[in-house]
């Protein structure tokens, strides 16, 4: 079984004491597994509106649907504790994509198919509005099979009780399948023949492969001789995802769609770095194999929906506002000794709808509307000049708890830019060397989060912009270095560069605040970030919010709101 990310499980085998690492790839703490904690009276990290169980441990979405006007969202979840182990799918549903419910688990290990987990998958809705779940089980040997799970009562909005047809598993690892590396069914669509298609995840040796399967009644599959799509020196492709996007319109897609106005992303969460990547190609019909664009990369390095932590996640199309709904999980970023003492690890990210940027060079992603009626008391600051050195407190919000949105105008400024140096090309690095204190001249400039009073604490999230040959080069970063007083286990500085030309247009940034989270939109969601912070001091009534510019030109804020974030409803 592979061995992953070998200095974390190091660090964590340290401070534990021991850790097993068994199943595939997952950190497998087993004398924590079934430990649940009850003594966390103070609970500075829990969010307020992002989506999160009472307690315990959660990770990837699963099967995320709208079924009768109802929003499913499934997820990996621990019943016993806040470390991974004894998965199953659990289960919440919302009129609102904001305030959920939550439901029994819906699908447990139950059949030989999946007594030792049910894992990671999605949901197809059949024809007759029937969803029918495609899920991964652990059988008896530990080996990776593909299994099916439907709803026990359709006329049950709700669909509460779930059921495992008798041919399960409909999916095994043979034919050189590599059966620990064979997982996380997509959505399925039909192609041309009316047959239905799915991939799964696998690698030979460190070729990632989306391995394709055909079914005329969902029951019975078939191997295709060859993937959708492969790529080498990618490692394991977990939970993949692969759908339509129209190139004239940000309305989403049904998962079937093609046509000459249809592109195809194809999008997979890497094993071995825990970072996701997509490409935008054509979806050959003929061939049945997907065809990135020229130009696309084959790797993290490439482009990423989120340039933060944010992982596994998976896509749906809500037809009752012909829009696609991107769902990710959100991990720690502490030691499962942590997480067991506050009794719970893991958040999903508020749902974003993602579609193609009219360049059909990237993807856009936005904050689903629905998590605006959250907001209250606005504030909102006029036209301002950020002079060099300038941090100006944006005082009347809740600064734990809050969405703010500013946008820079450098549209006319812009002379006296820094000379970009050709040998910048990973924006990463670019971030953390120069942080969020190094001068520039424009920049660096933005938002300054969950900060404590004399600003010790603080996450910054900021631009730079240089100037290249010919154009502008815009740097996005979120600074995580002085997130924290306590231990922060990862300090890493995010950062991507932003496809935008500043003399054209306003550079934007939106930033949910929600105690440990910030999650961040530059450039109307071109770039996301999310940061994973633990602040000691600036926790609720301490965290406030600035706005900053550390660069030795002016910058002019155009427009800034800021609301305080009511909490959502998530009744256990
Ligand atoms: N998590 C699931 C797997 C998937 C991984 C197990 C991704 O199915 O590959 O909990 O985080």
């Amino acid at each position: 079984m592979a061995f992953k990310v070998a200095w974390f499980i190091g660090l964590c085998s340290l401070l534990l004491g021991y850790g097993v690492n068994v199943e595939a790839s997952h950190n497998v703490f087993l004398h924590l597994q079934s430990f649940q904690n009850t003594t966390a009276t103070l609970q500075p990290y829990r969010t307020a509106y992002h989506f999160q169980p009472a307690k315990n441990w959660i990770n990837d979405p699963n099967g995320p649907m709208i079924y009768k006007g109802i929003y499913h969202l499934l997820y990996q979840y621990n019943p016993n504790g806040s470390v991974w182990g004894n998965i199953v799918w659990a289960h919440a549903t919302s009129t609102d994509l904001v305030n959920w419910v939550h439901h029994e688990p819906a699908i447990k290990p139950s059949i030989e198919s999946d007594i030792n987990g049910c894992w990671s998958g999605s949901t197809t809705i059949l024809p007759g509005d029937k969803p029918a779940v495609l899920y991964t089980g652990i059988d008896p040997q530990k080996n990776q099979v593909q299994n099916l799970a439907f709803p026990k009562n359709l006329s049950d909005p709700f669909l509460v009780e779930w059921t495992k047809p008798p041919q399960n598993p409909v999916m095994t690892p043979i034919d050189g399948i590599n059966a620990s590396s064979f997982r996380d069914p997509t959505t399925a669509w039909t192609g041309p023949d009316g047959e239905w298609r799915v991939i799964i995840g696998s690698k030979i040796d460190r070729e990632g492969k989306a391995i394709m399967y055909k079914s005329k009644d969902f029951i019975k599959w078939e191997r295709v001789d060859h993937p959708l799509y492969s790529a080498k020196k990618t490692g394991m492709w977990e939970c993949p995802d692969f759908f339509p996007v129209s190139v004239n319109s940000e309305d989403g897609l049904d998962t079937s769609a093609t046509g000459p106005h249809v592109k195809h992303v194809f999008k997979v969460s890497l094993d071995d770095t825990r970072h996701e990547y997509y490409t935008i190609g054509t979806y050959n019909l003929k061939k049945d194999k997907y065809v990135p664009n020229k130009g696309f990369i084959d790797s993290d390095s490439g482009l990423r929906y989120d340039y933060g932590k944010f992982y596994a996640s998976k896509t749906f199309f809500d037809n009752s506002k012909n829009r696609r709904i991107l769902w990710g999980w959100i991990n720690e970023s502490t030691t499962p000794h942590a997480d067991v003492k506050k009794g719970w690890s893991g958040v999903q990210a508020i749902p974003r709808k993602i579609w193609l940027h009219a360049s059909g060079k990237q993807l856009v992603q936005w904050p689903v509307e629905e998590i605006e009626k959250l907001r209250e008391k606005q504030v909102n600051l006029q036209t301002t000049y950020l002079k060099k050195g300038s941090v100006v407190e944006v005082s009347g919000v809740t600064g734990s708890q809050a969405d703010v949105d500013v946008s820079f105008d450098l549209t006319k400024i812009l002379k006296n830019a820094e000379k970009m140096d050709p040998s910048w090309d990973s924006p990463q690095l670019l971030c953390s060397q120069k942080g969020a204190s190094v001068e520039g001249s424009f920049g660096p400039f933005g938002l300054l989060v969950l900060a404590s009073k004399g600003l010790k604490e603080q996450t910054a999230i900021f631009f730079r912009v240089f100037k290249d040959q010919k154009k502008y080069v815009v740097l996005m970063c979120s600074d995580q270095s002085r997130s924290s007083l306590g231990k922060q286990l990862d300090e890493t500085t995010y950062g991507a560069f932003l496809d935008l030309d500043p003399l054209q247009e306003q550079l934007s940034l939106r930033s949910l605040i929600d105690h440990s989270i910030v999650e961040s939109f530059g450039g109307d969601g071109r770039v996301c970030i999310t940061s994973r912070v633990y602040p000691k001091k600036a926790i609720y009534e301490k965290a406030h919010l600035y706005v900053f510019n550390n660069g030795t030109e002016d910058i002019k804020i155009s427009k800034l709101s800021a609301w305080s974030m009511k909490k959502a409803e998530i009744a256990n």
